[in-house]
């Protein structure tokens, strides 16, 4: 008994140890390393009666774009053997040995087998090899989704495909298609030709970010759309890699595209044109039976095209700024009996509910679509947070994962300056990876209805599929490892992975992947002096760094030598000469060296502490944040920044000490993302009974603003007044904004 109790303990102890070398991802539930090497030749002959045709031609095409394997027929030897059996205990399993025995359940299985099998293979010196294994694998979670929002962008039925060929292999199987939005209607209805002709062209599009001001648009038609016949070979293309296409048709918000189609769908009934900016609309559709209908209509035709059990109403950032001022939906108000314009909202929301469940179809909405009585078989995508995840399970609807905070790959991957321009968060590749699905808050009964999660890609600030893959790849396998595997490995047995294995695949797929999380870390210190910064590579390599000067205010550049080791230590003392710096760094796993800057001043490294709290969202590298010769990045990519969420904000300085004439705070101005800059800052100064005494107020103007100083003091109380409230009309009105502040520049 004994005995066998050890040898067990002993082999899943071994087990879990080779799992973490295991190439395949998402890692499988099990996988066993016997010794030893199966040789493949340039070719093979299968046995694959069971196998289905799509299946088999899937196999061929990847053994020979990836391996140049040819499958051949011949009667020798089969190299690979498939087997279909109802009995597995497991979705499939592989055995590599003398040969390869395939065994699996479904059509999908074997897919799902056939791809874990490519991933098996290791190509070295033109030498094709797969190690002896026994694998059996099974998914954890059904709903394993990718989005692709065409309306901001739009994308051509061959750049959709590869977008499905690639979630396919690393066994996503659910696409959902973002095809009306403001911006943009992308799918034809034959009933409303209007909306693909006038609904899927802007005449302009903003250039930069949304917080920029002054705005500049690119004054040029741009658009496209997806014919019936196109959206029909998506969805069967999409079959063949078991994966189903969800549609979204965006109502009663993010409308602006069918209203510059069909004015009469709004309240006001006025032209209004398919706009080039981005964000939240107050044109909306009206609630009123005309439009309801409309929308039955346009469903109608949806639903022939698309066989998913769901149809995605969207249901989200529908301002009812419109219908408060509108006479026809105060009386379907009033004829239903409703309270007011968010019973409304829901009452809209149920008619498509009632609409679409007649037809056999279930509706899955954004989380705002719980705000009423949903029927039982509606589903709720949780994106704001993971309340309303929670919540819709509570209720019993099914659910499917997706907040901003994990799932959200427009968000930037990394702190690098040269990071493409995107919306601004930070979700690197690690906070995806540690993701866990299912939210720990909720109970035992409320987790079965959890589905799945996905990962959305909005395209504002993604023009082309280059960038969709840069933004996509790999944080969508660190989220595959949460939604498929039931093993999951540690991050950094993934990250060696990834990169052993995964890299030279997705270089072979030729996929535009992101690098950034080679960027080594940089981590900031104070020194006595000053501040030390230590770059630290996530990856045995040695770093190469040079130095250049640069007086900011005039931008050259002046290279001035290599540096020893991987830090730099930048002393507050005199630096007239030096008002900046920037460090070059290469490594042999970027593509180009990457530069950072830093700003040179007396405060820093000096003491800093922080009465208010900053949000633990957005703390970075706390009181040190401050003073550490790091100015946060225009535009805000989510770190670097210190942000705080108070009417007041209260920081104590201490002042170097020498002269100290002038001091500059840095705010951020984001408006779309609820930033702004405050109103003033009351400077105050301690007498000597240790009593705080105001001693000026500056009013804020700028992003960096300028305080002249001419009080003497060991110590500053910097209060920080932020305005009310967010100025009506813009996004977030009404709530309290947000002050970000970076840095605190001594002179
Ligand atoms: C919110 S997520 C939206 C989208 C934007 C996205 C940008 C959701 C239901 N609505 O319209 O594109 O933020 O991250």
């Amino acid at each position: 008994m004994i005995i066998r109790f050890l040898v067990g303990f002993i082999l899943t102890a071994f087990s879990q140890q080779v799992i973490a070398q295991c190439s395949i991802i998402p890692t499988p539930s099990s996988y066993l390393e016997v010794g030893g090497e199966h040789s493949l030749e340039k070719q093979i002959s299968v046995v694959s009666t069971s196998l289905s045709k799509g299946n088999r031609d899937f196999l061929k095409e990847q053994l020979n774009n990836l391996f140049s394997i040819e499958l051949i027929t011949v009667k020798k030897k089969p190299t690979i053997q498939f087997l279909r059996s109802e009995k597995l205990n497991s979705s499939y399993e592989i055995h590599v040995g003398e040969t390869i025995i395939i065994t699996y359940k479904t059509d999908a299985d074997a897919f799902y087998a056939i791809a874990s099998l490519m991933q098996l293979i290791d190509e070295k010196a033109g030498v094709v090899t797969v190690k002896k294994c026994e694998i059996s694998d099974s998914p954890q979670f059904q709903w394993r989704g990718l989005h692709l929002d065409v309306a901001r962008h739009f994308f051509t039925v061959d750049e959709v495909k590869r977008y499905i060929d690639l979630m396919a292999f690393y066994k996503f199987n659910t696409f959902h298609w973002h095809l009306t939005d403001d911006q943009g209607w992308r799918i034809e209805i034959k009933q409303y030709p209007r909306l693909t002709e006038v609904g899927a062209y802007r005449d302009s599009t903003l250039v930069g970010h949304y917080n920029a001001s002054p705005r500049v648009y690119e004054k040029k038609k741009y658009g496209g759309f997806y014919t019936q016949e196109e959206i029909k070979e998506v969805v069967a293309y999409a079959a063949q890699k078991y994966v189903t296409v969800v549609p979204e048709i965006e109502l009663p918000g993010h409308a602006r595209a069918a209203i510059a189609a069909y004015p009469e769908l709004s309240c006001t009934e006025q032209f209004l044109p398919v706009p080039g900016l981005w964000g939240v609309f107050d044109d909306i559709f009206c609630s009123k039976p005309e439009t309801v209908q409309f929308l039955k209509n346009v469903l109608d035709e949806v639903v022939e095209l698309f066989p998913a059990d769901y149809i995605h109403i969207g249901g989200d950032e529908a301002p009812k700024e419109r219908w408060n001022h509108c006479e026809k939906c105060e009386k379907v108000i009033s004829e239903n009996g409703l309270a007011d314009a968010h019973e409304l909202q829901s009452y809209f929301i149920q008619q498509m509910d009632d609409y679409l469940t007649a037809k056999g179809k279930k509706i899955i909405g954004w989380d705002e679509i719980l705000e009423g009585g949903l029927s039982t078989n509606a589903a709720v995508m949780s994106w704001r947070g993971e309340e309303g995840g929670i919540e819709a399970a509570n209720q019993k609807h099914n659910v499917v994962m997706s907040p901003t905070t994990y799932c959200y790959f427009d968000y930037y991957q990394s702190g690098s300056a040269d990071e493409p321009l995107a919306i601004g968060g930070f979700l690197p590749l690690e906070k995806v990876y540690n993701y866990s699905i299912v939210p720990k808050e909720i109970t035992a009964i409320a987790k079965k209805y959890i589905l799945g999660g996905q990962a959305n890609l909005w395209t504002e600030y993604i023009e082309d599929f280059e960038q969709v893959e840069y933004m996509v790849y790999p944080r969508a396998l660190a989220l595959i490892q949460n939604l498929w595997s039931k093993n999951k490995v540690n991050y950094n047995d993934f990250l060696a992975v990834f990169s052993t294995y995964q890299e030279p695949l997705l270089q072979k797929m030729k996929v535009n992947y992101s690098r950034s999380v080679y960027l080594p870390e940089l981590k900031i210190s104070r020194t006595e002096n000053g501040v030390e910064y230590t770059f630290v590579s996530k990856r045995n390599e040695e770093l190469k760094l040079t130095k250049e000067t640069n007086r900011f205010d005039m931008g050259i550049g002046l290279q001035i030598g290599e540096l020893e080791g991987n830090s730099y230590e930048s002393q507050r003392t005199i630096f007239q000469l030096e008002e900046g710096y920037s460090i070059n760094l290469k490594s042999s796993f970027l593509p180009k060296p990457i530069k950072y800057t830093f700003k040179n001043h007396s405060g820093l490294g000096l003491p800093v502490q922080l009465i208010t709290k900053p949000h633990p969202k957005y703390s970075t590298n706390g009181d040190l944040t401050l003073v550490d010769g790091v100015v946060g990045a225009r535009p805000w990519k989510g770190d670097q920044w210190l942000g705080f969420n108070e009417k007041e904000t209260e920081i104590i300085v201490d002042l170097p000490e020498n002269n100290v004439t002038e001091i500059t705070v840095g705010f951020l101005d984001a408006k779309g993302s609820w930033i702004y800059l405050p109103q003033s800052i009351v400077l105050l100064v301690e007498d000597e009974n240790g009593v705080w005494k105001k001693s000026k107020e500056v009013f804020i103007t700028e992003e960096y603003q300028k305080i002249d100083l001419s009080v003497k003091a060991k110590r500053l109380k910097f209060k920080v007044i932020s305005i009310d409230e967010i100025p009506k009309g813009n996004e977030g009105a009404g709530f309290q904004p947000w002050t970000f502040i970076d840095e605190i520049i001594i002179k």
